[in-house]
């Protein structure tokens, strides 16, 4: 027993393979039914069914790599170094949960600070939303015209340093953006209203060379380019209707806590 070669022992049969094939089948079979709405079990298990399928997959996971990954016929020494190798990954993504959330299941303070301003904004958003219904009746109250703004990244935050800029609609805006940040590149980009995170998202597919911006989006009202460290920009356009927009950065990531609302009246 001591000195076990792969020689001594039988790999499955070709019949034993299809057999944890259909095995591996009807487990997923199983998962399927209990994730499917119109099967109807999901609702009734609520979050019930999140152990049965960690537990289902951690079976079929078992079965592949005793079977399909010939650990359960090989030498200890390789089971002994995937059982490590899977340990290390396991405390490595504990770890990594350990930086946003302590043990306790309290947020980390700077996990919560950057949490912050999103929470506020949709409070603001919301009470914005019952305020504008009288902008409906267009009252114009200044002629269109030119105007400029200028608006400033904060140091190295990412951040602006305004959470709200104002237009009246039709008027030719100029927003001069400046990032004196020594690290980080920006843009500024106009979007509609709700709609800063999913512009970045699909900004972040479009890549560096779209500026970080999906080509044609229809979302985006006006964008500047790619702004350096230590660089200004402008970006021009006509304000639209009246209304509560949003403007932010679209460099990935940065849309989280680098925003803020343009509101024309
Ligand atoms: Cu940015």
């Amino acid at each position: 027993m001591a000195h076990e070669t792969q020689q001594d022992i039988h790999h499955p049969s070709t019949k034993q393979y299809v057999l944890i094939a259909i095995i591996l089948f009807a487990i997923t079979i199983v998962e399927f039914l209990l994730i499917w709405d119109r099967v109807g079990i999901q609702d009734d298990l609520g979050s019930a069914k999140i152990p049965l399928l960690v537990g289902l997959s951690v079976v079929k996971f078992y079965i592949v790599i005793m079977f399909y990954m010939h650990l359960r016929f090989d030498d200890k020494i390789f089971t002994r170094i995937f059982i490590a190798g899977l340990a290390l990954a396991f405390l490595v993504g504990v770890a990594l949960l350990g930086l946003f959330t302590g043990l306790n299941g309290d947020q980390r303070s700077y996990a919560l600070d950057r949490a912050i301003p999103y929470v506020e904004h949709a409070e603001t958003e919301k009470a914005e939303e019952t305020t504008t219904p009288a902008a409906g009746g267009t009252t114009e109250t200044a002629a269109p015209g030119p105007i400029t703004l200028t608006i400033s990244a904060v140091g190295d935050s990412l951040a602006f340093d305004t959470s709200d800029i104002t237009a009246s609609p039709g008027d030719e805006v100029t927003i001069t953006f400046i990032n004196p940040s020594t690290a980080n590149t920006h843009n500024i980009v106009i979007v509609e209203d709700g709609t800063k995170d999913a512009v970045a998202t699909d900004g972040t597919v479009a890549g560096q060379d779209n500026n970080w911006v999906k080509p044609g989006d229809s979302r985006v009202i006006a964008n500047s380019v790619l702004i350096g460290p230590g660089d200004s920009g402008e970006v021009t356009f006509t304000a639209p209707a009246s209304g509560t927009y949003q403007f932010v950065c679209t460099f990935p990531g940065h849309n989280f806590t680098m925003f803020g609302d343009f509101v024309v009246n």
